[in-house]
């Protein structure tokens, strides 16, 4: 068995959800934060059998939009006579991010 954890972006998550329901996959939503832009993101827990693995991928793939995305990081300032000046940055934030991990044991008690 193998779990899928999958972080996507919030507008894509609800849609996401469903379709993987419907297609009888068990999912488990956490509701995460990036490092980096700070802002919430989905995590999806999707334990599965090995060979279902790509069809997940693929799902996931069809229903997670790339999108730009513009912040305003506090840690990235730069200075300007004496005033700090927080930079404005643009973002590509992924379709999504996917990890798939081996599972040791799994077990419903
Ligand atoms: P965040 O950490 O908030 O990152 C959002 C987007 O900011 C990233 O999109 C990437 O385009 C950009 N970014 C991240 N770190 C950067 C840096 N040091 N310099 C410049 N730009 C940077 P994605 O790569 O699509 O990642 C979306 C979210 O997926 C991330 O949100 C984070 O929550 C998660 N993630 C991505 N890679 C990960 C990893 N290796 N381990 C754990 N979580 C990860």
């Amino acid at each position: 068995m193998k779990l899928i954890i999958a972080i996507v972006q919030d507008e894509d998550a609800p849609k996401l959800i469903d379709v993987l329901m419907e297609n009888n996959y068990s999912v488990t939503k956490l509701a995460s934060t990036g490092g980096f832009l700070k802002s919430g993101n989905t995590t999806l827990l999707i334990g599965v059998e090995k060979e279902k693995v790509d069809e997940v991928i693929k799902i996931i793939k069809e229903f997670c939009q790339s999108r730009k995305q513009v912040t305003t990081s506090p840690s990235l300032t730069t200075v300007s006579s004496g005033v700090y000046v927080p930079y404005t940055i643009e973002v590509q934030v992924g379709g999504a991010t996917i990890f798939v991990v081996d599972v040791d044991r799994f077990e419903k008690i």
